[in-house]
């Protein structure tokens, strides 16, 4: 089973694990310095984008903020990584979301590479306190690619650095933007999450605990 996979890529956030919240909360904090209040329903729209990215949207929220420059901007950028710094210090792997250890264990079993396709440059850090660089043969940060989600980039790269094809890949997204990324590549989309927001996805699962290897495999062959 499996021998048409040749190759999957995780997303961190949202996936692996629960930055999310630590993102909202440093967001959430920069707004409110800012004047601009935002709820968990806008914070959907930054799961996955870069962080430049994220600012834009959060300012275009804020009467004429938007107009701010480049270098005002790169600092409040800065800020806010400071303070989410702080904030994923404490984490360990007991933040590893369910599910995923055994997902990763039989994915190595099966002789498969694995790779993690994040947004976030802060992803080989968040890896080593989770204590996860065991199970993973490469992370693809934003550092390594000059456009990201919702442009297939992340995803390629790792494909590339493994040298197979992009059809052959199962990517696992929690964002938008990310099953774009993933659909752009041509690769199979797996979502963690709901319909609403995940609607592009080729196979849907609720939570982390439902992405089982065998159902996964199993869900690409259907597609090929
Ligand atoms: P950083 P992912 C993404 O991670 C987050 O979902 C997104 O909210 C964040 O803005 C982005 O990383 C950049 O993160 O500021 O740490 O570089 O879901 O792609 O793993
Ligand atoms: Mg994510």
């Amino acid at each position: 089973m499996g021998n048409n996979v040749k190759a999957f890529i995780f997303d961190l956030d949202g996936v692996i694990t629960d930055t999310a919240e630590y993102h909202f909360e440093a967001w959430q904090a920069l707004g409110k310095e800012l004047g601009i209040e935002f709820g968990r329903e806008f914070n959907e729209q930054l799961k996955g984008v870069s962080r430049e990215e994220s600012l834009e949207r959060i300012l275009a929220l804020g009467d004429g903020k938007a107009d701010l420059s480049t270098e005002e901007k790169g600092r409040l950028c800065d800020q806010k990584n400071v303070h989410y710094k702080k904030l994923i210090q404490g984490i360990t792997p007991d933040d590893i979301l369910p599910g995923i250890i055994p997902l990763l264990e039989a994915i190595r079993k099966a002789g498969i590479p694995t790779a993690i396709g994040s947004a976030s440059r802060n992803a080989p850090a968040i890896i080593s306190l989770l204590e996860l660089d065991s199970y993973f043969d490469y992370i693809v940060d934003a550092g390594k690619v000059k456009a990201g989600k919702p442009d297939p980039e992340t995803f390629t790269v790792a494909a590339d650095h493994f040298d197979v094809p992009y059809e052959n890949c199962i990517g696992i997204e929690d964002a938008h933007a990310g099953i774009q990324a993933l659909k752009a590549a041509g690769m199979f989309a797996v979502g963690v999450g709901s319909e609403e927001h995940l609607s592009e996805a080729d196979f849907l699962v609720e939570s982390t605990t439902d992405l089982k290897f065998d159902a996964l495999v199993e869900a690409f062959g259907r597609k090929e």
